[in-house]
């Protein structure tokens, strides 16, 4: 089997997630280092469009989204698992609400100026800073995600880790023993506020939080081997995508497999992919697409969080 290749950057927490999983499970990758604003043709030569961080290549076979990603991972390297207690609700709960609701709570914090900006990119200059909250707010336009004012995002931040430091109560992760999907998600949210030294005292108080953070930072981020965005289209042009098993099409709303649909995120980056749709089950949706570069590559999104529609 082809190597997993991540397409990430490094100041971008949704891929220490992803890192950070790669890292638990030992597991070794490949690290394609994409830019942070658009455009960014190499890595929509994989997608389509999909121009969210990060984004997992397999061959021919492209997964967008850290919660589809998890699942994949699972599948390259079942030990030691991300779901040790079943595909639990509170898992997928607290996964998505420190996905969704906390990284909107801990940006703003942790990428003020002066904090996980200048750490990662110490020569960012003032216009790539202007070109890239540009890039952002265009990226949320017409989607459903407000970022509260600075103040607002550090209190309902402060007011959610007592209640964590109570979750993780004499437990190492937040389930228990084991660490599951939702630790991942947990600490990628955290990480940022505690990678700044300035806002780090925010944690200060919550010493279990503090300890679960660098507990999951510990992991490492399994073994990466650099790779560029040429050569990673190259390998999925020589790849021939997995066929899918068992294809399916539930709630399709009339579409068909084979049809040509588009699929988006529904919260933000609202570009679509177009495609032929291969399989819509209630966890996955994938379309096969041809690029003059990349070849036929099939591109796989978790069906969660993303919308179907007949292609315009
Ligand atoms: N739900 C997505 C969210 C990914 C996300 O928002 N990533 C941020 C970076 S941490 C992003 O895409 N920013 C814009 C970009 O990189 O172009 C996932 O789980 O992968």
């Amino acid at each position: 089997m082809n190597e997993p290749i991540l397409h990430h950057y490094p100041v971008s927490p949704f891929a220490e997630k992803v890192r950070a999983m790669l890292g638990f499970k030992g597991i070794a990758w490949k690290s394609v280092v994409i830019p942070m604003v658009m455009p960014k043709p190499d890595l929509v030569a994989l997608t389509g469009g999909y121009r969210r961080t990060p984004v997992l290549q397999i061959g021919a076979d492209v997964y967008c989204d850290t919660a589809l990603i998890a699942r994949v991972l699972e599948r390259v390297a079942p030990a030691p698992t991300l779901f040790p207690y079943g595909d639990a609700f509170a898992n997928r709960a607290m996964a998505h609400f420190a996905d969704s609701v906390m990284f909107n709570l801990a940006v703003p914090i942790g990428f003020q100026p002066g904090g996980m900006v200048k750490i990662f990119l110490p020569e960012a200059t003032p216009e790539f800073l202007a070109g890239f909250a540009k890039d952002r707010a265009a990226m949320r336009q017409g989607g459903t995600v407000r970022r509260g004012p600075l103040a607002e995002c550090k209190a309902n931040l402060a007011g959610l880790l007592a209640p964590i430091e109570g979750q993780l109560g004499d437990r190492p992760f937040l389930l228990g023993a084991s660490a599951s999907e939702c630790d991942f998600s947990l600490y990628h949210v955290l990480w940022p506020i505690w990678r700044v030294p300035e806002t780090r005292p925010m944690l200060a108080a919550f010493p279990k939080v503090l300890a679960f953070v660098e507990r999951v930072n510990a992991f490492g981020q399994g073994k990466p081997q650099e790779l560029s965005s040429a050569q990673a289209i190259g390998i999925a042009k020589r790849a021939r995508p997995e066929a899918i098993r068992n294809p399916q099409a539930i709630e399709t709303d009339g579409l068909a497999l084979g049809e040509t649909v588009q699929v988006m995120p529904v919260d933000y980056a609202l570009d679509p992919v177009k495609g032929e749709l291969l399989h819509c089950s209630t966890d996955e949706i994938a379309v096969r697409r041809t690029d003059p570069r990349a070849g036929t590559v099939v591109v796989h999104f978790p069906r969660f969080g993303f919308q179907l529609q007949r292609a315009s």
